[in-house]
């Protein structure tokens, strides 16, 4: 048989975020990249192209080309709004405040529970469109709104859902254990039964969940809980992250890495023995700027810990109704670098080579790389470091998915 491209792109700077090339963002200046059957067949500098032959090439006009982005934790999936909330925390009242009133998660729940497959899905469409017009090619939404069975399950299948209609590949994760709903109050043992039964099986009888998801917190649930979660999710072969160290330090992040978690989430009240315990499992930091923000939360993530130590960092949106109401990626890397002091090169890294990573889609997403998907974006840009510093109007010039051009739709 003989060999052949489908396409072939000229005239491209590459960011590749490939770590062993030891430029910043790996960049190859004068590039070119090659897809066949939707893979990055080819890349390198244009002088050493091989003489393959293709059916189509393209002009980059000399713009750069990213990894698509890829956002590793969203809650892009609920009912109503939470408008009201924030003007109660105007007024001076907490986050946790609100959560014990009953307000907070427990609000979006019973707007939840009361929603349609199909007015979740119609909700979330736009949000979704929000985050592809940016450039974003790979998604990760959690449940948690639902906090029981039913409920649980149309919010996985709204994700799977708008992973199957829009060119995006959607991770989802099933997150019960996310709030105690109200009929459970003073018996959180009892849910967490329920979680790690009933409907842990249900989730997985319809494989609507890629990985499950725990918030380990005071207003959450606490380590022994999570821990039950945790083993129930391997009994199912399901691979686990953690919002762990948000609003206190319950060393959630040792639970997380003593079982080897794709990612925890978070972190502001991390501590150097747990950046040590991310260390030795290869777990990823995933740093959520925008929760940061909106809660005007004053202590920051330990950056320089995790830096020293070698621990990888994605950086997400979190959107949510309640702790960060922004559909955007683009916004939550200006806020990565503004607030958290990420270097351009880290936000990048942060949504591309180390997201795939936080989902465990390393070997397929998140740099540019010989045999990875033709994921691709090509921006009109003299520096890769604009895309982190220019937030709220640059769009990619073109999205691929598998090498297609989605861009239009
Ligand atoms: N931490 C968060 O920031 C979100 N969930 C969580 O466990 C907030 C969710 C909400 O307030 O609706
Ligand atoms: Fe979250």
């Amino acid at each position: 048989m003989t060999s052949h491209w489908d396409i072939l792109w000229t005239n491209v700077r590459l960011a590749t975020l490939n770590p062993d090339i030891k430029r910043p963002y790996g960049a190859i200046e004068k590039g070119a990249l090659a897809v066949r059957d939707g893979r990055i067949a080819w890349l390198g500098n244009a002088d050493d192209r091989p003489d393959t032959p293709c059916r189509e090439t393209r002009d980059g006009g000399g713009g750069w080309m990213t990894p698509g982005l890829i956002d590793c934790h969203t809650h892009l999936v609920f009912a109503g709004n939470r408008c009201h909330e924030f003007e109660q925390r105007q007024q001076g009242a907490s986050y946790q405040q609100i959560a014990e009133q009953g307000g907070g998660i427990r609000a979006t729940v019973s707007a939840t529970r009361t929603s349609s497959e199909e007015q979740l899905f119609q909700q979330a469409v736009p949000r979704l469109r929000a985050y592809l017009d940016e450039g974003v090619t790979s998604i990760e939404i959690k449940s948690g709104y639902g906090l029981e069975t039913d409920a649980e399950l149309r919010m996985l299948r709204t994700a799977r859902r708008l992973g199957r209609e829009f060119p995006v590949t959607v991770h989802s994760s099933f997150l019960g254990a996310h709030a105690l709903p109200e009929e459970y109050s003073g018996r959180p043992d009892g849910y967490i039964d329920r979680v790690c039964s009933e409907m842990m099986d249900a989730v997985c009888a319809e494989a609507l969940a890629d990985s499950v998801d725990m918030f380990c917190e005071q207003i959450g649930f606490s380590l022994a809980q999570c821990e039950r979660v945790i083993q129930s999710a391997s009994r199912h072969g399901l691979p686990v992250r953690v919002h762990a160290e948000q609003l206190s330090n319950l060393r959630a992040s040792h639970l997380a890495a003593s079982h080897q978690a794709l990612s925890v989430d978070h972190l502001e009240h991390l501590d150097e023995p747990g950046v040590m315990a991310l260390a030795r499992a290869g777990t990823v930091a995933t740093l959520l700027p925008g929760a940061f923000y909106f809660l005007r939360e004053t202590r920051l993530p330990p950056i320089e810990l995790l830096r020293r130590h070698g621990v990888p960092m994605a950086v997400a949106s979190d959107f949510n109704p309640g702790s960060s109401p922004q559909a955007s990626l683009r916004l939550s890397m200006q806020m990565a670098a503004t607030l958290f002091g990420l270097s351009a090169e880290e936000v990048l890294a942060g949504v591309t080579r180390n997201a795939a990573r936080a989902l465990g889609m390393e070997k397929q997403r998140g740099q540019l790389r010989q045999g990875l998907r033709a994921d691709l974006l090509l921006w009109e840009i003299n520096d890769p470091a604009e895309l982190v510093w220019h937030y709220g109007s640059n769009r990619p010039r073109t999205i691929l998915q598998e090498g297609q051009d989605v861009s239009t739709r």
